[in-house]
């Protein structure tokens, strides 16, 4: 039976999440860097947004030469905000999480499910539902996303990639060599600047040549393993499925209607989050130890609280009343404003009746 696989990738996730932040710099090049510490300028730029591409700037580049490159312009250099984008992308993936009941998460902002069922196996159900969970993203964290939607996780990918930013690509079983075989072999998820430079010794360049040379020559020159995956991922074939790894722990976060510091206004949303959080420790037959907090404030710093209880939990009212406590301790010790608040339970027994989440595939 053929799987229909959708893999997500969201756009210049670092850049994109300050524009949401601050709306302000959206029309400006945006530099998200990552600063060594050691000099003023010293560190690597971590992503940018597709107006500093335009004038070359990308992930990896020194940040001196950044602002070379942009010295003209009315640019915005921002340092990396890493909790801040781990909160969001946890959202996000949450998001993503409920259009399948197979979903792998790959990278911070990057992720794969297996749409088959949902679809029905039928590919002209397949761009409105991408664009369905596209949708929703964009209404619910304002982000925008490129998705890929194939028979399998590798053309998926380069699908999702093939397009950006925004994209939503479609590759029927039929066209998939009309995708791959005019692109470069360095386009094929796995090949390095090594393999790319010794497939040129053999006068491979391109995919279609890679997927019509001797299967045999690539083991003998890549071994069983990569000259094996070489090939067949030359011709499109891809057979991982899709790992639905279980989860270590339970979270949502909100963004709150205003920036408050008013216990009853956040202990709403705590309540809201924890009959959220247990319906989902119920359905996947969850018990915990550990209560946690996340505290977002309004100079986006964020803070965590957590408490673990020396046996198994498994109630709403120990989720939320846990987290108000949490809350009121931590409103006490400090005078700043809240922006989002995220509830979260960790520290898992598996117990029985696991559903296929909890089914290890190895
Ligand atoms: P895209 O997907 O091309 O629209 O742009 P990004 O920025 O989403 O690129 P991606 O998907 O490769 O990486 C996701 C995030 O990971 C990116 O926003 C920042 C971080 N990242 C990527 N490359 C680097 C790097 O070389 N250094 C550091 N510090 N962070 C990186
Ligand atoms: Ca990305
Ligand atoms: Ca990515």
């Amino acid at each position: 039976m053929q799987r229909i696989i959708l893999h997500l990738d969201l756009d210049y996730f670092y850049a994109q999440v300050e524009e949401t932040q601050n709306p302000d710099i959206k029309d400006k090049p945006i530099v998200v860097c990552q600063y060594s510490g050691r000099t003023d300028d010293s560190g690597a730029v971590a992503t940018t947004n597709y107006i500093a591409r335009k004038f070359n700037v990308k992930s990896g580049l020194a940040i001196k030469t950044a602002k070379k490159l942009l010295q003209n312009t009315d640019s915005v250099f921002i340092s990396t905000n890493h909790e801040l984008y781990e909160s969001i992308s946890e959202t996000i993936m949450n998001i993503i999480r409920k259009y399948s009941d197979k979903f792998e998460q790959l990278s911070i902002d990057e992720a794969c499910i297996d749409i088959s069922n949902k679809i029905n196996n039928d590919y002209q159900n397949a761009t409105k539902y991408g664009n369905e969970l596209k949708e929703e993203i964009k209404t619910l964290e304002n982000l925008t996303c490129s998705i890929g939607i194939s028979p399998n996780k590798l053309i998926s990918k380069m699908a999702a990639d093939s397009n950006k930013p925004n994209g939503t690509t479609v590759i029927l079983p039929d066209n998939i060599k009309d995708f791959l075989f005019p692109q470069k072999v360095n386009k094929l998820y796995g090949i390095g600047p090594k393999t790319n430079a010794k497939l040129a010794e053999f006068n491979i360049t391109t995919i279609q040549e890679l997927a019509n040379s001797e299967r045999t020559l690539l083991i003998d020159e890549f071994g069983q393993k990569f000259g094996v995956y070489l090939h067949d991922s030359a011709n499109g074939i891809d057979n991982e499925e899709v790992k639905d790894k279980p989860a270590d722990q339970i979270g949502r976060i909100v963004t709150l209607k205003e920036d408050t510091r008013d216990f009853d206004l956040i202990s709403q949303s705590i309540n809201n989050l924890s009959k959220d959080i247990f319906n989902q420790t119920l359905e996947k037959n969850i018990t915990f130890k550990t209560v946690s907090i996340t505290a977002i404030m309004e100079d986006l710093t964020i803070y965590q609280r957590s408490k673990s209880f020396e046996i198994f939990q498994n109630s709403n009212d120990i989720i939320a009343t846990t987290s108000q406590e949490l809350l009121r301790n931590f409103l006490s010790q400090e005078s700043r404003k809240l922006r989002r608040i995220g509830v979260r339970v960790s520290n898992f027994s598996q117990t029985k009746g696991q559903t296929n989440l909890f089914d290890f595939n190895s």
